[in-house]
């Protein structure tokens, strides 16, 4: 099990407002942050992130959403660091997510949904490389 996980602060929130209290959370829960940076990502390379979900109906929006702002990339350090993320983020569906959780305190819709999660280990390691180099994960 590795103790890292990728996560992305999307447009919405960045947005609405939410950055400082969604980075304050993540601090404040005990992750440790490995690599921050502010960015925005282009169609192309927001189409390459999300990559696996090329043929799910909602791909063409997913893309148009992930390029249309600016958003936080971070590595974050903790014990189980991927599953015990994706609990704190909560279900994809705000309106399906748990009390407390940072999708159902700041998520706009299904779509917009203020973080993403990494889902595996490995693709922890492969989205925290899709943004940062080598030098930059100390
Ligand atoms: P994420 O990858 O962003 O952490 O979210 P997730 O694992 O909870 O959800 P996933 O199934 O990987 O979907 C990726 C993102 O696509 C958008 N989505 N839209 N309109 C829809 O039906 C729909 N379904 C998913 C969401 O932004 C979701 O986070
Ligand atoms: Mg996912």
């Amino acid at each position: 099990m590795s103790n890292r996980t990728f996560t992305m602060i999307k447009p919405d929130a960045f947005k609405n407002g939410h950055s400082g209290a969604i980075i304050d959370r993540f601090i404040k829960e005990g992750y440790r942050i490995v690599a921050l940076k502010l960015t925005k990502l282009s169609a192309e390379k927001a189409g390459e992130f999300y990559a696996v979900h090329k043929e799910r109906p909602f791909y063409g929006e997913l893309v148009e959403f992930m390029s249309s702002g600016p958003i936080y990339a971070a590595i974050l350090e903790k014990d189980n660091a991927v599953a015990s993320f994706r609990e704190l983020i909560g279900a994809t569906n705000p309106a399906q997510a748990a009390e407390g959780t940072i999708r159902k305190l700041y998520a706009t819709s299904l779509g917009e949904n203020a973080v993403h999660g990494s889902d595996s280990d490995e693709n922890a390691k492969i989205e925290g490389s899709f943004f940062f180099s080598g030098l930059e994960q100390f």
